[in-house]
This record gives C-alpha cells, sequence and structure tokens, in this order.
C-alpha cells in the first residue's frame, strides 16, 4: 500500500471537509478549542505533508523550514495574512485558501453591523435591559439615516461588491470606491464612480472597509483618515483589525470626528475586555463571525479539504494564493 499523506489541521473543522480529508490522508486533529502553541504546532508538522490552518496559526519561514516534506498550507480562511506568501513560493508549498464561499455571509455581516451602527443598537439595547428606558424621549437614541446616503467601499473585491450591491438595491445608496484597478463593469452596474481615498473618506456617510491586509495597507486608517470623514459618519470593518490604527479609531469615537463605528475585526483578537473601544457607546463590536454560518463554514471545510488534497497529489488546487509556486512545487 502507498504510505497516506499526514496532515495536520490545527483546529477542529467541519465534518464536511474533514471527512474527506480522513478517507484520503492520515489526519490528526488538533482537540483543543484553543489554537496550539507556535513550537506545538512546528513539532506536529515536522513530518506532515500538508496542514490545515487557521488565522492564528503564523506559518512563517522558520515554522516551514521545520517541515521539510510539507507541501500545502490550506488555510480555513480567505485572508492569507497569518502566512508569510514569498516563503512558502520559495520553498515550493502552495497555499490554498477559501474565497468565494464566505462572500455573502460576510457582506451580510457588514450590512447588520451598518445598521446597527447606524441605529445604535447596541447602546439602546444595553440601555433597555440596564433600566435606561425611562419613557419616549423624542430626541433619544437618535441615529443616521441610510437610505440614498453614499456607500464608500474601500477594496473592490469579492465582498466588497457583494455589499455594494446589498446597499445599492436594498437601500438605494449611492457607491464610491477605491480599487488597485478600475472595473467599468461595477461601475456600469450600479452607476459607481472609483475614486482615490481621501475624496471617498470627505464624501461618503458610511464607509465601509473590505481590503486584504499587505504591507501597503497596514494602520490604513489613522487619524488623518478620521479627520477626513464627516462628523455623520459610519464606518464598517469586516476585513482585518490591523488595517486601523485603533486608538486613533477610540479617539475619533470619543471627540465624534465620526458618527458611530461597527467591527467584525479588531487588533488584537480577541480584543480584551478592558479595551477602551468597548467602553465607547457608539462601537459596535463582533467577535470575527462574518462568516460564521453553518452553511457558510461548511463550504469552506470543503473547499479546504479539496486544496489539501489537491496539495499533497500535486494537483491544482481550487483556490491557490500564491500561483507563481506552480512550477517549483514539491512533489
Ligand atoms: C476567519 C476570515 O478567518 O476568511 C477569512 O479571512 O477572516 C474568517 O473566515 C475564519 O473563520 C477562521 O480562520
Amino acid at each position: 500500500l502507498p504510505m497516506r499523506p499526514k496532515v495536520f489541521v490545527s483546529r477542529m473543522i467541519p465534518q464536511s471537509g474533514l471527512k474527506r480529508l480522513q478517507e484520503r490522508c492520515e489526519v490528526e486533529v488538533w482537540p483543543d478549542r484553543m489554537p496550539p502553541a507556535p513550537e506545538v504546532l512546528r513539532a506536529k508538522i515536522a513530518d506532515c505533508d500538508g496542514i490545515v490552518s487557521l488565522l492564528t496559526d503564523r506559518i512563517d519561514a522558520p515554522l516551514m523550514d521545520a517541515a521539510p516534506r510539507l507541501k500545502v498550507v490550506s488555510n480555513f480562511a480567505v485572508g492569507v495574512n497569518n502566512i508569510d506568501l514569498a516563503a512558502a513560493t520559495e520553498r515550493g508549498i502552495a497555499i490554498g485558501n477559501t474565497p468565494g464561499v464566505l462572500t455573502d455571509a460576510t457582506a451580510d455581516i457588514a450590512v447588520t453591523l451598518l445598521l446597527a451602527a447606524a441605529r445604535r443598537l447596541g447602546e439602546s439595547m444595553i440601555d433597555a435591559r440596564e433600566g435606561r428606558w425611562l419613557t419616549w424621549e423624542p430626541t433619544g437614541w437618535l441615529g443616521q439615516d441610510i437610505g440614498g446616503r453614499t456607500l464608500g467601499i474601500v477594496g473592490m473585491g469579492r465582498i466588497g461588491l457583494a455589499m455594494a450591491r446589498r446597499m445599492h438595491y436594498g437601500w438605494g445608496m449611492p457607491i464610491v470606491y477605491t480599487s488597485r484597478t478600475p472595473k467599468p463593469e461595477i461601475d456600469a452596474e450600479l452607476k459607481a464612480r472609483r475614486v482615490e481615498l481621501p475624496e471617498l473618506l470627505a464624501m461618503s456617510d458610511y464607509v465601509s472597509v473590505h481590503a486584504d491586509l499587505n504591507p501597503s495597507t497596514k494602520g490604513l486608517f489613522g487619524a488623518d483618515q478620521f479627520r477626513q470623514m464627516k462628523p455623520t459618519a459610519v464606518f464598517i470593518n469586516t476585513s482585518r483589525g490591523p488595517l486601523v490604527d485603533q486608538d486613533a479609531l477610540v479617539m475619533a469615537l470619543r471627540e465624534g470626528l465620526i458618527f458611530s463605528a461597527g467591527l467584525d475585526v479588531t487588533d488584537p483578537e480577541p480584543l480584551p475586555p478592558t479595551h477602551p473601544l468597548y467602553a465607547q457607546p457608539n462601537c459596535v463590536i463582533a467577535p470575527h463571525i462574518a462568516s460564521a454560518t453553518v452553511q457558510t463554514r461548511d463550504e469552506m471545510a470543503r473547499i479546504c479539504a479539496e486544496n489539501l488534497l489537491a496539495g499533497v497529489l500535486g494537483q491544482p488546487l481550487t483556490a491557490c494564493a500564491n500561483p507563481a509556486v506552480e512550477p517549483k512545487r514539491r512533489r
């Protein structure tokens, strides 16, 4: 019998994906709720052909060098900022991710946060529960209208487009966006306009971030950017926390540079309960749940398993985050 590839799965993933791996590979699943410590991960993958990783696993060059047989890292996420892609490409290791299947679920959470932050849902629910709902107040808990106001999408990829469509067709919002490349089909479909970030910040009533985290986007939102926004503006982030200078965001929320914020991602994650962001009533914070639906996580597990199997078999991945690796792949 040929040797079955050895695979380490760094956290329990949905059965749909796990079963497919177990059919073809020798699989060890990390059983704990908390991720393996870096040195544990390093020891676990020493003789592995493939890893299923999560965004909590830092996959860097020294880790790769500790796994000489490693052919594929299949990330259970669309974002791959936890992985050193260049180091993987150099070593012939294919990196898989899960684009597409979580687009709608993520855009749904962006809508949820937008509505909640605009209408002060977090703050008013807490007030009601804690006994501050004393009477009908004509000027109490006043939020912002949504319909017809301008939405700025920062990063017009799959998820940015899904968000733009929801808000344009559902609420009649005019769309402006930033993007590395022009998107004529989107301009035509949504009557959208590609602009530079300062213009987007100045004209948008809602700013929703959908960019990936890389050295050029880290800290993209700082004090200057919040100052360029309208005092009535609502800021939404469902991409990655480090795109935002969080001290600057706390300041912007406290000083009224912007109206409110809705975040599914923070820096760090988890955000400790003592963090000043939680003390801002005009900030709605979700614990990175955008892809967390039964159906979406099943689909993510399925693609994740496909990528892993293709990786150990030397076949093309369903979704590869470092396509430049192809001619150098370890077999
Ligand atoms: C989480 C995500 O990473 O896909 C992404 O990039 O941020 C989320 O889907 C995932 O749930 C855990 O790795």
